[in-house]
């Protein structure tokens, strides 16, 4: 039977690496998508052992020839789009690059999706961040959409799109709308991987202080090996449609601090309030983790919980990997290695 063809948007990412090789033990030929950069960023696909099975194209979002020729050369059955930047701070520092990416690089694809060959399976990465100012509570495909960012803004364009060009020209377009999910190939400065990280080196001797902002901030945090799992399934279905994709359960970054702690056996307490709250090595009273003012946000999403009753019936997906799990699974990643 003739190999099925992946292209694979955002190849590097934490999400492309896990979904490289899921598709890969699938038997797809799989491409992946790389804007060139001077420093080396395949240490994910490295790691999981997929980077010598990958077929690699020169690619950038902002660019609509190279899409359109792209597309064209391998001819794809299936586009996952990842790509995207997608760190929501930067997005305030860079609102109109990150517009431009996560926006319009979508319509190019789509676009060129319509002029060269219309039976190319297509997944938009969207995102709770999209919910925002969460109108209620757990968030489904019926939640009203209310963004807090320019990247939740940049991604409901992306979403948006999405749905018009499955619904104009009857493209098989699929959005998933994915709660936060995390892997020890997190960018280290998602607040899950920077504390995981930050902790593990200090208990490896570093005297550093973990400084974070707001922790009350709660978000629904699964593993990204098991949502990349529900992509596929996305685009196996006979029909394109937008699924929530989550843990339905909720916690606060203080408690993901505290299983954290827990894990890696540290004595420990909180103390003070507010601005002043910090937590203390009680074994010899130094300062691990404080509150730095600086990695507030403008507006802040304060709490995100999914409700995935419908990719749960259609799709037969589900959440595999718990809260405790996944911080086990990323501190014992960042406790062998130098990081
Ligand atoms: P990630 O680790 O930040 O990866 C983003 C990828 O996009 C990287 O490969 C990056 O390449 C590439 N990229 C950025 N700008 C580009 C451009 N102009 N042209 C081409 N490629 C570009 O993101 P992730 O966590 O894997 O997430 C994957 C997707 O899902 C993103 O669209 C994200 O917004 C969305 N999402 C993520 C979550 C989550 O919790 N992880 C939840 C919902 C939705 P470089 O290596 O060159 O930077
Ligand atoms: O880890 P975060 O930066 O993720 P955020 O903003 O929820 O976005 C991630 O998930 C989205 C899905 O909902 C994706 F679409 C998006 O691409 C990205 O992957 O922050 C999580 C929470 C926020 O409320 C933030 O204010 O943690 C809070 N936080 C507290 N201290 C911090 C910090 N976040 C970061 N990055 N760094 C801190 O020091």
């Amino acid at each position: 039977m003739k190999r099925k063809k992946a292209l694979i948007t955002g190849i590097t990412g934490q999400d492309g690496g896990y979904l490289a090789k899921l598709l890969i033990n699938k038997n797809y030929k799989v491409y992946g998508t790389v804007r060139r950069s001077t420093s080396e960023k395949f240490t994910n696909l490295k790691e999981l052992n997929i980077y010598d099975k990958i077929i690699f194209c020169d690619f950038d979002l902002l660019e609509l020839s190279n899409i359109q020729e792209t597309i064209k050369k391998i001819k794809p059955d299936e586009i996952y789009h990842l790509a995207a930047q997608s760190f929501v701070p930067t997005s305030f520092t860079v609102p109109i690059v990150t517009t431009d990416i996560n926006s319009l690089g979508t319509l190019r694809i789509l676009d060129s999706i319509k002029s060269t060959n219309r039976n190319i399976k297509f997944y938009q990465a969207s995102t709770s961040e999209m919910f925002g100012k969460a109108a209620e509570l757990p968030q489904s495909e019926n939640t009203p959409f209310y963004p807090r960012s320019p990247y939740g803004v940049s991604k409901l364009y992306s979403h948006w799109i999405t749905v018009n060009y499955r619904e104009s020209y009857n493209l098989h377009a699929s959005s998933g709308i994915l709660f936060n999910h995390e892997s020890p190939f997190r960018g280290t400065e998602f607040v899950t991987k920077k504390i995981t990280s930050s902790l593990s080196r200090i208990k490896k001797g570093s005297n550093e202080i973990l400084k974070i902002g707001n922790i009350y901030a709660k978000r629904d945090w699964g593993f990204a090996g098991d949502y990349v799992k529900a992509m596929w399934l996305m685009l196996q279905q006979k029909n394109a449609d937008d699924y929530v994709i989550s843990t339905g359960k909720t916690h606060s970054v203080k408690e993901f601090i505290e299983l954290s702690l827990k894990y890696l056996e540290y004595d420990y307490k909180w103390i003070g309030k507010g601005i002043n709250e910090r937590v203390i090595n009680t074994t010899n009273n130094r300062t691990l983790v404080k509150i730095d003012k600086k990695f507030f946000r403008p507006t802040e999403v304060d709490l995100l919980i999914g409700n995935s009753r419908k990719a749960i019936k259609k799709l037969k997906w589900k959440s595999e990997t718990n809260l405790k799990q996944l911080v086990k699974l990323m501190i014992d990643y960042d406790m062998n290695v130098n990081n």
